[in-house]
Order: C-alpha cells, then sequence, then structure tokens
C-alpha cells in the first residue's frame, strides 16, 4: 500500500481512539499512549475471498483430468533404484503447470529406513531451486554406511495403462503394503503436487501436525500445514509444521497362528482375543504449504511446491519409528534440569516491581517457582533487545536477576521475530538493532529489492532473512549485547510464524510514520473486554458470575453505541478469487490451489508469500521454515551469550526437526476444560516429533481461568515436562496463589513432580541419546491392545507413571483404565497410598476417586524409582536426600535408570548412570561415571507390593546391617529407613547390594 491508499483507507476506517499524550521520540516510560499518530487500518490485514478448494463443488478433480506418469529406463543398484518418469499424455495443467519429465530416486538408507525422492529433471540446485528443499535448512540424510545390510523395505512400482507409474512400500517382514500409490495417478505441476494412498478402513493415524484434534487423525479430517499465528482453532493449521505421521495397524491372531487386521473401533474390553500390533512412519520433507486429505479409504497429499521428498520408516514398534524418524531429523536437545522447575508468566506483568511481586508470593504462599517470565510488557515500544528505561530499566532488573540468580531462580524474556523499523524522519526514533541488521542485508525484501515492511507490535516492522548468515550473525550478536545488559537466562520465541498484522510490505513508503498503531487495542489502552468464564464458573461461583455478565453486558452496549456507522446489509452472494495457472509461472500470492488455511488468503496476518530472500528464495518456498530458524539462530546466540551452558528456549512456531534446539508451547488456548484435555493429545504429538519439552498455558490463556479449572490444570500440567503457568493481557489473575486451594492443589502435585525430577530428567536424556518419548500415549506402552488405538485422556510419563486426570467440570471422580490390570501382565500402585490397585470388578474401567485437589498418579509395576524431595528450586532439591522406591512387576522384578549431570553444561565433563534392579529380596545398584554432585545420603528404601511380612527383618546393604524396617500389612509395603549414615552418605559413589 503507498502512502496516498494508505491515507485513504484510514479516512474510510475510523482510527481507535489513541490519547497522544507523549512523543514518539520520548525515550520516557511508554504505557499507553506511544503510538498516537496512525492506526494501521483493520482492512489492512484482509486479503483476497477464497474458496477452499476442499470446499469448492466446482474444483477440478486431478485425478480424473490429468494423466499421471510412466517410468522409463529404471536401473537397479545395490542401494536402490532411479528411473526417469514421463508425463502420460497431455498436461492438465489443473493448479499449475504440468512438469513433462522428473526424476525417481529411490533409496535403501538402513535397514529400517526407505527414502523416495521425485523431483524435475531439469532442475539443479543453481536454477528453480523451490524445487528442492536445500539441506542447510532441514537435513536429508542419505545412505548410512553399513547401516544396510537387508532391507526390511520394498520399494516396487509398475506402469499400468489407466493410471500410469505407481509404487508401493511393502514391509518383508511381515509383507504388509504400508504405502501404496497403485492405481493412483501422479499429479506433479509447478504449484502442485498430488500423491494418493489406498488406505485400510478406519486405520490409525497420528501426528502430522500442528493441530488441535484427539490423538487419532481419524478418517474425516483435512490436516492443513501451514504456519499461522492464530489461537487454537480445532483442526485447523495453527503454528507449527510436521509433515509426520505414526501408523499403528493391529492385528488378531487365529488359532492357526495367521494373523487379520483388526480395524477400529475393537471393543477389547470384553474379549479374550490375541492381537498384535505393527507401525510404521512416513515424513513428507516438504515445507511448502501443504494439506493431507484423511479420508475412508484414501489419504491424499498435496503440496504448493518443492518435491516428493518420503521417507519412510518400518518400525515395527511405536518407538522404532520414533528413533528412526529422529536419526532423519535430529534428537531432542539435551534440556537444563532448571527447566523441569515450574515457570511463572503472564502478559501484563508491567514493570520489575509488579514481577517480583509475584516471585515474592510465590515465596510466601510456599509454592516452588523456578522462573518468572516477561511478556512483551518489558520491552521499549515492543522492539526486540531494548528494554523499557523506566519499568524495566537494566539497573534494576540486574539487580532483580541476581536476587533471582543467588536463590536459584531463572528469568526468561519474551523475543519477537519482528524488527522496529525506525522513523527515518526522526533521528530520535534511532533503533541500532535495526541498523546493525539492514546493514548487513539481514532482512527480507519486497521483490523489487527494497525491504519488505509489514506491521506488528511495534509498529511498521522488517523480519530477519535467516537464509543469510548475515541474519544469523546479526541475531547472534544482538542476544550477546543484549545479554550484557540483561543476563537472561533462556528466550521465548513468540510470532514467528512469521506473523505480520497486515497484507503486503503495507509500511513500504509509510516509515515516515512510525511508529504507527496496529488495528487493535495496545496493552494498556482501555477497552479490552474479557468476560468469558470456563463451564461451571456459574455454578461454582454463582455471584460473580452474575455481576460478570452484566458488567460484560453493559461494555458490550457501550461497544455498539460506539461502532454505530458499521456498514450494514449483505450482499446475496460470495464472489471468490480464482486463479488460473498460467504456463510456466507461478502465482505464489493466490497460487491456482487453494488450502483451507485459517487466515484464507496465504498473507493474511503473515508476511506474504511473494517476500524475497537476499538468495533470491520467495517466502512461499520457505514459510514454513521460519520458525524454525529463529530457534536455531536463537540457539546459536544463547550458546555465545552462555558459553558451556545448554539454551534455554521455547518457541511457537516450528518445524520437524526443531527440538534439536528447543522446545515448544501449545500456543494461545483458552481457559476451558476442554482445552486443558486438548493439552494432552498435542503433547503427545510433539512427543512423535522430537519436541518432548512440551507443555501449554496452564489455567489457560484467552479468557478468565476460575478456581475449579485452575485447580485441576494446576495438577494436570505438573505430569508435563515444560511446566508454565501463562495468562493473557488483562484477564483475571491466575497464580497459583490466587485461590487457597489452587495453592495446596499446586504443592501437592508439585511434590510428586519434584520427587519424579531425577526420573523425568533421566527420560530427557534418553530423549537426546536415543530418541525415546517421554509423554507417552497409553497405545504405545501397550501396544498389544487396540481399544487404546485412541486413548488421550490418560497418559505415561516415562515407561512408568501413569496419570489420570480429571478433565471435565464439576466431576469428583474419574473413569480410566489400568492397562494389563484385567489380563494380570501388569500391576499399579497408587503413588499417594503405595497400595497395590486392586482389579475392576466388570469391564476395564475403573471409577476413581477424584475430589479437587487430588490427581490420581500411579507406579506401573516393575519400576525402581530414585526420588529426591521438593524444595523451592531445583537447585535445593538437588541438595536434597535420596529416596527409592521398588514397585515390582507381577513377576516380583523391577528396575530403573539414573542419568546424572550437573545439569546445564552444554557438554558435562563427567556424568554418572545408575542402574537399580531389583528381585524378591535384594536391590542392586551399579554406578558408571564419576559425576559426583548427587552424591547424597540415601534416607529411605520403600517396597511395594510386599504381601507379607519378611522372615527376617534385617536388612543388609553390602552385607552389613544397617537402617531399621517396618512392614504395613494394611498398604503391603516395606519401609526401610534410618540409611543416612550408610554408604558413607553418598549413595550412588559405587555399586552396592541391599539384602
Ligand atoms: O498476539 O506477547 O502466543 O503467549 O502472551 C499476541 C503477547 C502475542 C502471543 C503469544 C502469547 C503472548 C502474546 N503473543
Amino acid at each position: 500500500m503507498n502512502l496516498v491508499t494508505f491515507l485513504t483507507s484510514l479516512l474510510a476506517v475510523p482510527c481507535l481512539a489513541v490519547p497522544q499524550t507523549s512523543t514518539a521520540a520520548s525515550r520516557a516510560s511508554t504505557t499507553t499512549s506511544f503510538a498516537a499518530q496512525f492506526t494501521v487500518p483493520a482492512s489492512a490485514d484482509e486479503g483476497a475471498t477464497l474458496l477452499p478448494n476442499i470446499y469448492d463443488p466446482t474444483a477440478a478433480d486431478a485425478q480424473a483430468e490429468c494423466p499421471g506418469y510412466n517410468a522409463t529406463g529404471v536401473k537397479t543398484s545395490s542401494t536402490g533404484l532411479t528411473a526417469h518418469l514421463t508425463l502420460a499424455g497431455s498436461a492438465c495443467n489443473v493448479y499449475g503447470t504440468d512438469i513433462h519429465d522428473l526424476d525417481l530416486t529411490v533409496e535403501y538408507q538402513t535397514d529400517k529406513r526407505l527414502h523416495v525422492n521425485i523431483r524435475p529433471s531439469h532442475v539443479s540446485s543453481q536454477n528453480q531451486s523451490w524445487y528442492l528443499l536445500s539441506t542447510d535448512y532441514v537435513p536429508a540424510p542419505s545412505q548410512e554406511d553399513g547401516k544396510m545390510t537387508t532391507s526390511d523395505l520394498t520399494f516396487s512400482w509398475a506402469n499400468t495403462a489407466s493410471t500410469g507409474f505407481g509404487f508401493n512400500v511393502t514391509r518383508n517382514s511381515t509383507g504388509d503394503v504400508l504405502f501404496s500409490t497403485t492405481g493412483t495417478k501422479l499429479v506433479f505441476e509447478n504449484q502442485f503436487i498430488e500423491l494418493v494412498t489406498h488406505q485400510e478402513e478406519n486405520y490409525n493415524l497420528y501426528g502430522l501436525g500442528e493441530v488441535i484434534h484427539g490423538l487419532r487423525l481419524g478418517n474425516n479430517l483435512t490436516r492443513t500445514i501451514y504456519a499461522a499465528d492464530v489461537g487454537d482453532p480445532i483442526d485447523m493449521n495453527i503454528y507449527g509444521s510436521h509433515p509426520f505421521y505414526l501408523q499403528t495397524k493391529y492385528f488378531e491372531m487365529g488359532n492357526d497362528n495367521r494373523t487379520t487386521l483388526v480395524t477400529q473401533p475393537v471393543d477389547s474390553n470384553n474379549d479374550t482375543a490375541n492381537y498384535t500390533s505393527s507401525n510404521h512412519g512416513v515424513y513428507f520433507r516438504n515445507a511448502h504449504g501443504m494439506e493431507v486429505l484423511l479420508r475412508s479409504d484414501n489419504v491424499t497429499w498435496r503440496t504448493l511446491g518443492g518435491s516428493i521428498d518420503l521417507y519412510f520408516f518400518s518400525g515395527p514398534t511405536q518407538p522404532d519409528v520414533t528413533h528412526q524418524y529422529l536419526d532423519v531429523i535430529g534428537q531432542p536437545v539435551l534440556q537444563n534440569y532448571w527447566g523441569f522447575g515450574f515457570h511463572q508468566c503472564r502478559w501484563g506483568y508491567e514493570n520489575w516491581t509488579v514481577t517480583e511481586g509475584v516471585v515474592d508470593n510465590y515465596a510466601k504462599f510456599g509454592i516452588p517457582l523456578e522462573t518468572i517470565w516477561n511478556d512483551i510488557d518489558y520491552m521499549f515500544q515492543y522492539r526486540d533487545f531494548d528494554n523499557d528505561p523506566v519499568r524495566f530499566n537494566y539497573t534494576d532488573g540486574k539487580a532483580f536477576l541476581q536476587r533471582l540468580h543467588d536463590r536459584g531462580q531463572h528469568y526468561v524474556p519474551i523475543i519477537d521475530s519482528a524488527i522496529y523499523a525506525p522513523n527515518p524522519d526522526n533521528q530520535s526514533d534511532a533503533y541500532p538493532t535495526f541498523n546493525d541488521g539492514n546493514d548487513t542485508n539481514s532482512f527480507i525484501l519486497n521483490p523489487d529489492g527494497s525491504l519488505y515492511i509489514g506491521s506488528v507490535w511495534p509498529g511498521y516492522t522488517v523480519f530477519p532473512d535467516w537464509l543469510t548468515s548475515s541474519a544469523q550473525a546479526w541475531w547472534k550478536n544482538q542476544l550477546v549485547t543484549w545479554h550484557q545488559k540483561i543476563p537472561i537466562d533462556g528466550a521465548w520465541i513468540d510470532m514467528s510464524e512469521v506473523s505480520s498484522f497486515c497484507v503486503g510490505s503495507c509500511g513500504t513508503g509509510n516509515l515516515s510514520l512510525n511508529p504507527v498503531h496496529p488495528p487493535f487495542k495496545l496493552p494498556g489502552e482501555p477497552g479490552n473486554i474479557i468476560y468469558d468464564y470456563p463451564e461451571g464458573f456459574n455454578l461454582t461461583n454463582a455471584t460473580q458470575a452474575a455481576s460478570a455478565a452484566s458488567a460484560s453486558q453493559s461494555q458490550a452496549d457501550a461497544t455498539v453505541t460506539a461502532s454505530s456507522t458499521t456498514v450494514s446489509g449483505s450482499s446475496s452472494s460470495t464472489s471468490y478469487l480464482r486463479t488460473t495457472p498460467t504456463a510456466g509461472s507461478r502465482n505464489v500470492n493466490h497460487p491456482p490451489y487453494v488450502i483451507n488455511n485459517v487466515q484464507g488468503d496465504l498473507a493474511v496476518h503473515a508476511v506474504s508469500p511473494n517476500a524475497t530472500h537476499h538468495n533470491g528464495v520467495e517466502e512461499y518456498d520457505v514459510h514454513n521454515l521460519f520458525g524454525h530458524q529463529i530457534l536455531r539462530a536463537t540457539y546459536a546466540g544463547l550458546l555465545a551469550a552462555r558459553p558451556g551452558k545448554r539454551p534455554f528456549i521455547i518457541g511457537r512456531s516450528t518445524f520437524a526437526g526443531s527440538g534439536a534446539v528447543a522446545g515448544h508451547w501449545g500456543g494461545d488456548n483458552m481457559s476451558k476444560f476442554y482445552y486443558m484435555y486438548f493439552s494432552i493429545p498435542q503433547a503427545l504429538s510433539f512427543s512423535l516429533f522430537g519436541i518432548p519439552m512440551f507443555g501449554v498455558d496452564t489455567c489457560g490463556f484467552n479468557g478468565n481461568s476460575d478456581e475449579e479449572l485452575c485447580n485441576r490444570w494446576m495438577q494436570l500440567s505438573a505430569f508435563f515436562p515444560f511446566y508454565r503457568n501463562h495468562n493473557t493481557l488483562s484477564a483475571n489473575p491466575q497464580e497459583a496463589y490466587v485461590w487457597a486451594s489452587v495453592a495446596d492443589a499446586t504443592r501437592a502435585a508439585m511434590a510428586v513432580r519434584f520427587q519424579l525430577l531425577p526420573y523425568l530428567y533421566t527420560l530427557f536424556y534418553n530423549a537426546h541419546a536415543r530418541g525415546d518419548t517421554v509423554m507417552r500415549a497409553m497405545a504405545w506402552e501397550f501396544p498389544d491392545d487396540p481399544s487404546l488405538a485412541d486413548a488421550d485422556r490418560q497418559f505415561f510419563l516415562g515407561p512408568s507413571i501413569l496419570v489420570t486426570p480429571v478433565l471435565t467440570q464439576g466431576a469428583t471422580t474419574v473413569d480410566g483404565v489400568f492397562p494389563g490390570l484385567v489380563e494380570g501382565t501388569d500391576v499399579y500402585y497408587d503413588w499417594y497410598n503405595k497400595t497395590p490397585v486392586s482389579k475392576p470388578t466388570a469391564g476395564k474401567n475403573t471409577t476413581i476417586d477424584a475430589p479437587l485437589g487430588h490427581i490420581p498418579v500411579y507406579i506401573r509395576g516393575g519400576a525402581v524409582l530414585a526420588t529426591q524431595q521438593m524444595a523451592m528450586t531445583t537447585r535445593d532439591a538437588r541438595n536434597t536426600s535420596w529416596s527409592i522406591v521398588v514397585a515390582p512387576g507381577v513377576d516380583g522384578t523391577a528396575a530403573g535408570q539414573l542419568y546424572l549431570d550437573d545439569g546445564e553444561s552444554q557438554d558435562p565433563n563427567s556424568t554418572k548412570t545408575v542402574d537399580l534392579t531389583a528381585r524378591m529380596g535384594s536391590l542392586n545398584v551399579t554406578v558408571t561415571g564419576d559425576y559426583s554432585g548427587l552424591d547424597l545420603p540415601l534416607a529411605n528404601i520403600t517396597i511395594l507390593g510386599v504381601q507379607s511380612a519378611p522372615p527376617s527383618n534385617v536388612v543388609k546393604i553390602n552385607g552389613e546391617t544397617v537402617g531399621n524396617s517396618t512392614y504395613d500389612s494394611d498398604t503391603k509395603t516395606l519401609f526401610i529407613g534410618g540409611l543416612e549414615r550408610s554408604l558413607g552418605g553418598k549413595v550412588w559413589a559405587g555399586n552396592w547390594t541391599l539384602s
């Protein structure tokens, strides 16, 4: 938009009333009023009216209209095959221009991994590179020497008369066809690829994120993958892009030892059939806008560009698939121990005093707090790397952070993705962060080479061009320099989809208006109405609910009056923009195929597809990667700022492989019970994506939370890896101390979490070292039980902790299953009273008492857990004495493992691994490695499920009589206390045996 149209549109759209009290130039503290001059009109964020292809009854059917391809010149080699694919008829050009000649490359990469690549023959990395996703951005491993002896997968192909080239991927060991395009046509155009694959009835697919949906995706869903800044709508595309799925197939074993495929839903609750399962994975390595159509008998992949770049993982177990996938995209980063402490955040902590007051309140109420966060409130006019000089000045900030650090606490601020572009006509508006980046060509451009200028919080902004090494160096330098002013402990990366509040380069020619006001209320401005409460608020808080309702009604009335000029009337028919393909050229802003983007037009609320990178790449081709790249750049920056220390990063937009540098939070959820439920499938999906460090805005972001919801949610999130309470601006406070019952419930759940921290940390080490998951679906732990295929209201933390939360309003009990309990293969112990859970009398569901303030947690038999105690921080918890809990399985044995290190060094110079194994009457501890920082006293050992008092009450460690034991016949536990002085007060100093 040029200045003239911009000003014209200002006349057309009433400007938000903003008091003009301070000048833009002033370095005075900013609260409400800095950006008084101009408001970017809301219409600036409106795009073309588009009809998504999946809803368009007149849409061309590529399968009907396109000719498909034929394979010729097939050459097989020891590692795979290559072939040439030629268009099998005249071009259809349905949603782009057909590519006449393609190259197929099939590579058997490991015993369990197969790679299939189909790309235009004419493409090299020098020309039309948009077809090839650079390995600089996303790894593409090839064959690994020595890792492929005999492949478990077979690629087969055929040219059929009616549909041309199609292929199958079969798992040899089971004879199972995992992926089949046979009998469907391959469509490969410059802006559209289609690959149709057959599926069995009621197939079980998981992944294909990021989406708010149940764990099992079902067969009536279109998964649009296009990074979008949007508050967690159900079933639509949101922040992250994970073109990967896990498929689980269940089989029933017949008497003749033959297996038949079982289709969902299976009621295995009461039957005695013998089931097995097998799993495989598919990764479509493509960063373009994408759609995966899950239909009753097929799954169709459509992309807006790039190539077909498929990795198949043969499993056959879910952990195998995850290991195989993470081998390709990268293992999760090793987290800091402190990252597992509790984090408090909110939008609206308006100065250091308020922020520190929250920290003090946690201490006052005796609730552990590890990390305090600041949202965009801390910035000077919402500019990155620039603190508000009054409200968040560096001197006071440094002193505050020193107090935090002295107590073992941490500080994490938000960092936004857009960079303020200062007003060139106003010398005092200088912003060195912008100048440094601009001088080094670090920002995204328009097609004509000028700066691309969008609009975000600070006004008109530019966007880092992560495809340049200069932008990465500039970002690193910003972090290092800022860190010298304020020694932050980690970074929270927001708006990285990448979000922009207007369509196109709306700031071009308008920078002299900066700082402009975004098209909605800024923090601190009056008029934000937040009146929504969780379900049941009117029942549990009747009086408050009534007054809130009347207050919001009067606000709404006022709003209606103020906007009475709103244009009325509506047109009877909508006309949609339709793009006809033009031979040989691409329309990146309005591709002919319209994905079902949550924002409609691809340019709405995002940097436009035709924005151009310094190397000529258009944003269209790398849109889904921005969030991944800012995380990688931030990782490098934090490492430079804090040499030798693990970077702690939580990011909003992620791509396949982001887990190698960062964790993720679930974005802008709502203070509703059903969003608390959705946090579980979202977390489990991120387990599959290799981003185990996951949590959501506990107690809910948008809307007001209440005592009941926050009570349940603070307890549930205590069993998520990333545990943070976060709230939107101007919603009612929801810190854990706001309600007495929530404070109690929080302390109770945190007590469990703290005891489990060494276990959780070990799980994360195994995630990092070998790609294990941390939060686990019931189906993954019990792969032979088809009734668990869609279970996502309970979960396992690692192999040994089962969590069965209350997820509904007003409930005091919860129904849950204990897999394997009825069959007699498994035993569970109540975490709190240590008693074995008795078998349900009918079916498999157990109704569990769960009054408000109690979250049911169980230890699955077969575990040895080494625990420490709750303290106000993880630092202090690491200094508490150890306990050991032995929870035998049905065979009377149990095992566990501990990984220990200093919890923060990037490359620890010493580590320790402890193996704990127990069998009837003895416990063996084997120590490897020499990290000694956690060699503290052993306080006690509790052995669960001991059916009768042991004949001898003499406990010996390494042959010497120690401690004293008591047997409780009610709970069936044997407690051995008084061990503090055994083992020289250093439990992990060496091997030992207890008998
Ligand atoms: O568009 O920084 O998801 O956690 O509090 C709002 C303010 C921008 C979105 C993030 C949210 C954060 C908020 N941000």
